[in-house]
């Protein structure tokens, strides 16, 4: 069987059975002015990994494999955002209110879009999921079945926040999942390394990580 180099040891590689899930990349959470802004964040850190999500997505493109990028955001009624969500913190916008790319987290606006150089193609699956975790209130577990997906491969953003969660329910669900640690990213370095650290310890008790160079290699090499 093949395998990618991975950690804590190397990962099972099924062609069959694999497929890539691109977190949330939406103008909200890399570009000035969204929600990942409003909080008081500096976005300029999530801008450094679009080229190697590109290469990512590129390398699952040629080989023919399952895409799924995921968005955060909310329907317009705002009935799909629990308060416990909307209103906590202080926040200089809440998710619904008006900001520069429309209003903030909510489906069909500008700011929910996933970034133009990131854009789905033909054939690629978008999942709108109101919670951080992409399993949640989606119908994303039933369309990983109906494709025989058992394997997942994630990037995207933030590794600790939305990449983190929807890992540990694919874990609980079955999947083998591999996080791509030079495709994700997090307002928070240290947070970043922390989630790595956390999801590959104990034998990989949420699973395992690798560069996206590995993967790549393994898929196309
Ligand atoms: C956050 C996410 N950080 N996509 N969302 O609120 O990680």
């Amino acid at each position: 069987m093949a395998e990618i180099d991975a950690a804590p040891f190397a990962f099972p590689f099924q062609r069959d059975q694999i497929a890539l899930v691109v977190i949330d990349m939406q103008r909200d959470f890399v570009e000035p002015g969204g929600f990942g802004a409003s909080l008081g964040n500096d976005v300029s850190l999530l801008g450094a990994i679009v080229p190697t999500v590109r290469r990512l997505l590129d390398g699952f493109r040629v080989a023919g494999l399952p895409i799924f990028h995921t968005r955060e955001c909310h329907l317009p009624d705002l009935s799909d955002c629990p308060d416990a969500k909307r209103m906590r913190g202080a926040p200089s916008l809440r998710i619904g209110d008006d900001g520069p790319m429309g209003r903030i987290l909510i489906a069909g606006e500008p700011g929910a879009d996933i970034i133009p150089e990131l854009a789905p193609q033909s054939g690629e699956i978008v999942i709108d999921k109101p919670g951080k975790g992409a399993f949640y209130a989606t119908d994303l577990g039933r369309m990983l079945e109906e494709r025989g997906v058992k394997q997942l491969v994630f990037a995207g953003v933030t590794t600790e926040v939305c990449v983190q969660t929807t890992m540990r329910e694919a874990n609980d669900r079955g999947y083998d999942c591999l996080l791509a640690t030079d495709a994700t990213e997090s307002y928070f370095p240290a947070f970043k390394a922390a989630a790595i650290a956390m999801i590959t310890a104990q034998g990989g008790i949420v699973g395992w990580a690798a560069p996206t160079d590995a993967i790549l290699e393994a898929l196309n090499g």
